[in-house]
């Protein structure tokens, strides 16, 4: 048993002083506010929840910062995602791994406890599958494993290059399976996580692109109680494309289609009617928002109004992983708000007042019911998933309460994140991961090796 005492702390009821929390094989086992510190306690000013982060492409860090480069007079989403597949064709299973460890490094030291691969590459640099169909699944199990992140593997149906079957293109050969091997790779998966604790497999049909509606059907029924999470609404073009094939739009067809409830995660959801927006939050699924990918991708604003108005729920993903943090996901999703709005403080709303907290409120109970945590937040029989701030930070000088969410969010430079512990474990400290250098070393290796081929 360990304990753990906190000044001031953000409980799933709220703020709380004086906060002992006891932990025990990974989970919180008792929470007592207004009391006293027992001898061998960690202590620290600030504590508050680890947040998932509900969409990730690890390896997609591994060119971050390399597609800033202006190639043709009209960049956009497709000339990136071409960019994108020449770099997944040079990555060996190594590669794969180092880079997914590296990013999991990076998103523990800001605050995020779990992560929602959405993982797509299953098959060699040819196209043909590995021997073992859940290689690359076990790398994103040892990058976990190895930085201690939690992990919701969602394996990735992939098909198509577009709607109506179209066949897939050479850049995405290895990402292709059909649906016996599909199958096969979701039990592997679930082999390869079997000794991660805490860890846990959904499922995820790419986009309504990349799978037929008899695919999807056949993926939604192998899903039991567990995660769906699909890419959809996220460019123009993909909106258009989908008139042309069936006459309707993206999410108005999924909604007409499929059994659309709690379990579905739907990433981007940028380009939805108000009809969308409200059929979207009437189904409990959650809009998986990545609003730093989504800026940096040229994607478009999500109607986060009309979806607060109807009490959608929300989180919040690295997805592209171009760059990572809790913070900075939360300031630009409130950010691209004001600016198309022209007007402040958007996301808070009903009784919530504070910006911050709206934001981390939001991000923390749709993150986890997006990677299948019944019971998210500091609390009783909840994963023992912690993040200390440090009190001393000038950013946070004199704050208390959800001030210190909104100066963290908006006005810290520097991280105000201490401590970081996954599941009771220890993994960062002093703002940094306790394996740091040695993932950042191979990580460097890796690059290096990359960007000579
Ligand atoms: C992905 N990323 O799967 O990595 C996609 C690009 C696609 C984003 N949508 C590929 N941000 O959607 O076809
Ligand atoms: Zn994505």
């Amino acid at each position: 048993m360990a304990g753990f005492f906190f000044d001031e702390a953000l409980l799933t009821r709220g703020w709380a002083r004086d906060v002992r929390i006891a932990v025990e094989a990974g989970l919180i086992v008792s929470i007592v506010s207004g009391g006293a510190a027992e001898p061998g306690d960690e202590r620290h000013g600030i504590g508050v929840p680890g947040i998932a982060n509900l969409h990730s492409h690890a390896f997609q860090r591994g060119m971050a910062g390399l597609a800033e480069i202006r190639a043709t007079s009209a960049d956009s989403f497709w000339t990136w995602r071409e960019l994108m597949y020449r770099f997944v064709g040079r990555m060996t299973a190594d590669d794969i791994e180092v880079v997914a460890a590296q990013a999991y490094v990076e998103m523990l030291e800001t605050g995020f406890t779990r992560v929602g691969e959405f993982h797509y590459i299953h098959h060699d640099l040819t196209g043909d599958p590995y021997a073992n169909p859940g290689e690359l699944a076990e790398r994103i199990a040892a990058a976990s494993q190895a930085t201690g992140i939690g992990l919701t593997l969602l394996p990735v149906f992939y098909a198509h290059a577009g709607f109506g079957g179209r066949a897939p293109a050479s850049g995405q050969r290895r990402f292709v399976n059909d649906l016996d091997r599909y199958s096969q790779l979701i039990e592997a998966s679930r082999r390869a996580v079997a000794g991660l604790e805490g860890a846990l497999v959904g499922l995820a049909p790419h986009s309504l692109r990349a799978v037929t509606p008899r695919e999807l059907d056949a993926v939604v029924a192998l899903a039991g109680a567990g995660p769906i999470h699909i890419h959809i609404a996220e460019q123009t073009r993909e909106v258009d494309e989908c008139i042309a094939w069936c006459g309707q739009r993206p999410l108005q067809w999924l909604f007409d289609h499929a059994p659309v409830d709690r379990r579905w995660c739907l990433v981007h959801a940028t380009h939805a009617t108000p009809m969308e927006i409200r059929a979207l939050a009437d189904s409990g699924a959650v809009a998986g928002l990545c609003p730093v990918t989504e800026a940096n991708l040229g994607d478009g604003t999500f109607n986060a109004p009309e979806f607060n108005s109807q009490n959608g729920v929300f989180g919040i993903g690295t997805d592209s992983n171009v760059l990572i943090g809790v913070s900075c996901e939360l300031r630009q999703l409130e950010y691209a708000q004001r600016l198309a709005l022209m007007a402040r403080n958007v996301i808070a709303s009903g009784d919530t007042t504070s910006t911050g907290r709206a934001l981390f409120d939001g991000a923390l109970r749709g993150g986890s019911q997006a990677l299948g945590v019944t019971r998210g937040g500091l609390t009783e029989g909840g994963f023992a998933d912690i993040v200390s701030l440090d009190a001393e930070s000038a950013a946070l000088a004199g704050r208390c309460g959800d001030a210190i969410l909104d100066s963290w969010i908006f006005g810290a430079n520097r991280s105000p994140v201490d401590c970081v512990w996954a599941r009771g474990r220890k993994v960062v400290k002093d703002g940094r991961h306790v394996s740091r250098e040695r993932v950042a070393r191979r990580f460097r290796g890796a690059i290096e090796g990359l960007l000579l081929a």
